[in-house]
């Protein structure tokens, strides 16, 4: 097993992004762009024109009401709605359980499981997006459906994705992209996705270390990975919080290492939403940075063949 951090308790060399690695928290530069122009990438013009790249650029995000269809968010929900009945006392570990109750957190790799969520995670309205900001080929790294039930839903605490897929899953380099797809109508009161604007410019490195088989606790409630509350302060006072919301078929397209959450929901009124998260196929999973052993092909694919777009 490669060691995270030398004798020394130095990060590995060719680790751009360390975090976790036993010292105090720091803020650290991105050292990457968001949206990348290969020289060598030269496709068709992409879904976006150059003001929205620039408001991604700046902020990290892109949030777009009725991306999808009323019909084609109506027939996902009803697929996740079967998907639930059908697997309510199912032991997988693809599906996750609140912390709190039994009730589903969340399912992990439906993109594989489910012909409809697979046919929309290869549907170019995504992919072309999602290759145009990462500039290149893009696969599925991870794909999952936040439930976020009514009454028992509860809170994703602030962290970057990317700091856990750097850490845990290897991931390189910041050329990810998340789609976040609104199942349901997502209100500002049951729980929308927070995001802190312009935050994916720095990176976060994480105090402390990760424990064994972190996910089986951080996929309820993360814990370790977090930013420290002087920071969380700092960047959103820079850069204030957003939390778009809409009804279903909406999309929020966020850049793999901007600072993100969502609050519990105490409401009746579920806020569910699927998630694909494009990497760039130049940009494959290699030995976790945080010298543990790889989480499980459900959470983060090592299949890094082409998604979409044939
Ligand atoms: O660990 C992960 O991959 C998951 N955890 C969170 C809180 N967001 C991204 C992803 O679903
Ligand atoms: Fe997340």
């Amino acid at each position: 097993m490669t060691e995270a951090t030398g004798a020394s308790g130095l990060p590995r060399p060719n680790d751009f992004y360390p975090s976790r690695v036993g010292g105090e928290g720091q803020v650290l530069e991105r050292k990457d762009p968001v949206v990348h122009r290969p020289a060598a990438w030269v496709a068709e013009p992409g879904p976006l024109r150059p003001p929205q790249l620039l408001s991604f650029e700046r902020e990290g995000f892109l949030f777009r009401e009725r991306f999808l269809s009323k019909a084609e968010a109506r027939a996902l929900a009803e697929e996740l709605r079967r998907e639930l009945e059908h697997r309510a006392s199912d032991p997988s570990p693809e599906l996750v359980r609140e912390p709190e109750s039994d009730e589903i957190r969340s399912i992990f790799c439906v993109h594989r499981n489910h012909p409809s969520f697979a046919r929309l995670a290869a549907d170019r309205r995504l992919v072309g997006i999602a290759q145009q900001l990462l500039g290149s080929r893009v696969y599925l790294h991870q794909s999952r459906v936040n439930l976020k039930p009514g009454f028992a839903g509860k809170e994703f605490y602030w962290h970057s994705d990317f700091e856990t897929w750097h850490v845990e899953d290897g991931m390189p380099r910041m050329r990810a992209l998340s789609v976040s797809i609104n199942l349901t109508e997502n209100y500002p009161f049951n729980g929308p996705l927070m995001v802190m604007p312009g935050s994916h410019h720095h990176y976060i490195s994480c105090p402390g270390t990760t424990p064994e088989n972190h996910h089986l606790v951080s996929l309820r409630r993360q814990e370790s990975g977090v930013p420290d509350r002087d920071t969380l302060r700092w960047l959103a006072e820079r850069g204030g919080i957003a939390a778009p919301t809409g009804p279903p078929g909406s999309v929020l397209f966020f850049d793999c290492n901007v600072m993100h959450g969502s609050n519990g929901n105490i409401t009746p009124l579920a806020r569910s939403n699927v998630f694909f998260v494009y990497n760039s196929v130049d940009n494959a999973l290699v030995e976790p940075f945080g010298g543990l052993a790889p989480r499980p092909e459900y959470i983060a694919s090592r299949d890094s063949t082409p998604v979409g777009m044939d």
